[in-house]
């Protein structure tokens, strides 16, 4: 089999760059190890930024987004039982919009089978051939029988544990990585969300928050132990948890219900560099990975795409190699920025066992320079959204 790009992995990076190819006449091939109904049952990240609802819309993947997401204008962040809402619209005219992405997985999926294009499900043994030369091959097996595609270009958007990244040669790569001492049990619970917008909360029992996916399903975070087993947690269990790391009002509206999904998720910081390899790419968790508090995972993804997107689609149209040079540095400058929000957005607001008093002191001093200047509520307001410049300006539609 030849085609132009193999795209391994059919997360959302996956399926936006096929998508994002696919309407510009390049053929593409997804491979994926696990089946449909699996990928889109992982529940993961929940808040889109403008940028990243402008790449769906230009994918043809926006529709029920437009239909179903929730706009919001802005967040809260509450420490030790004191809030301060940051209007997002007043401060920097931007909005965020709530929508899972189970969801945005979905709509892509949807409208990659509409196109007839190739996606190739429940493939074992993917490995990767060629690709510091011009003529790179991909070899899968499929109900036990093996098979090998040629093609110009491979995109690995196969997640923090894929194949690619880990077929680069160790001497090639450089990486950079914190993994934290706690990680957020979180639960998805159908009922209605106990505040119009999120609720980030620090508290000396741990960080919590309120989030949602509709009107009427929710979805809450508790901060715990890296090594805690989610078996070891009751619904009663969570749901008093998440009660004494609210303040009082937010408590006493608190909705609660049996659990439809529940799980720990560890947090880590992680950057691979570069981003190129030949004729092989990486994009999302492949090449990075933040902690979720700062909702940047999958919108940080959805750049690296539009940015490859544009890179590929300009090779293909122009013969220029002018884009996928330069892809590398561009995508790390926007990834580095996400790191440090991530990382300093995780650091005010989490239970940090090395914090002293003094440590402690200094996380509610962040929240009350905050809450006081509106430069600083200005800059925060303006990473949570996506900076102005991470709209990205794709090629010709
Ligand atoms: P993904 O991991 O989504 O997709 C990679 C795909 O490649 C998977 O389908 C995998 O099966 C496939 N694959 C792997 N190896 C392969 C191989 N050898 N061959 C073929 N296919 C292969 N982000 C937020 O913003 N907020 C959150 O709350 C949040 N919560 C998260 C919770 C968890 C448990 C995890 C793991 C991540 C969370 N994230 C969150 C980050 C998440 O949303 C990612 O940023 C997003 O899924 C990135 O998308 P992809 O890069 O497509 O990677
Ligand atoms: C979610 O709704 O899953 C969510 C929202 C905001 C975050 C992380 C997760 O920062």
């Amino acid at each position: 089999m030849r085609t132009q790009v193999v795209i391994i992995g059919a997360g959302p990076a996956g399926l936006l760059l096929g998508r994002l190819l696919e309407l510009q006449g390049i053929e593409t091939v997804i491979l994926e190890r696990k089946s449909r109904d699996y990928v889109l049952g992982r529940i993961r990240a929940g808040v889109l930024e403008e940028g990243t609802v402008e790449l769906l819309e230009r994918a043809g993947a926006a529709q029920r987004l437009h239909a179903e997401g929730l706009v919001h204008g802005g967040v809260e962040l509450s420490f030790g039982g004191e809030r301060h809402r940051f209007d997002f619209k007043k401060l920097i005219g931007r909005t965020v919009t709530v929508y899972g992405q189970t969801e945005v997985t979905h709509d892509l999926m949807d409208a990659r089978d509409a196109s007839g294009a190739h996606s190739i499900y429940e493939v074992d043994d993917v490995s990767l051939h060629g690709f510091d030369g011009a003529s790179p091959t991909v070899r899968y097996v499929k109900d036990g029988v093996g098979h090998e595609i040629a093609c110009d270009f491979i995109a690995g958007c196969d997640g923090f544990h894929g194949v690619s990244r880990a077929s680069v040669p160790a001497t090639a790569l450089t990486t950079y990585e914190r993994a934290y001492p706690f990680g957020w049990l979180g639960v998805l619970v159908e009922k209605p969300p106990v505040s119009d917008e999120l609720i980030y909360a620090n508290h000396e029992r741990g960080f919590a928050l309120c989030s949602q996916r509709s009107h009427t399903r929710s979805r809450y975070y508790v901060q715990v132990p890296v090594e805690e087993r989610v078996q070891d947690w009751s619904d009663d269990r969570f749901w008093d948890e998440l009660r004494q790391r609210l303040d009082p009002e937010t408590a006493e509206r608190l909705q609660t219900g049996p659990s439809i999904e529940k799980s720990v998720a560890p947090l880590r910081s992680f950057v691979a560099e570069p981003l190129r390899f030949g004729r092989l790419f990486l994009a999302g968790d492949a090449a990075h990975i933040v902690p979720p508090t700062g909702a940047k995972g999958l919108n940080l993804a959805v750049h690296d795409v539009g940015l490859l997107a544009n890179a590929l689609i300009e090779f293909y149209r122009e013969r220029s190699e002018t884009g996928i040079a330069h892809y590398s540095a561009r995508a790390l400058l926007h990834i580095w920025n996400a790191e440090r929000f991530s990382w300093w957005m995780t650091s005010i607001l989490h239970r940090l066992p090395e914090l002293d008093d003094f440590g402690r002191r200094l996380q509610r001093a962040e929240f009350d320079h905050l809450r006081q200047s509106d430069a600083a509520a200005s800059a925060f307001a303006e990473n949570y959204t996506g900076k102005a410049g991470s709209r990205l300006q794709l090629g010709p539609a």
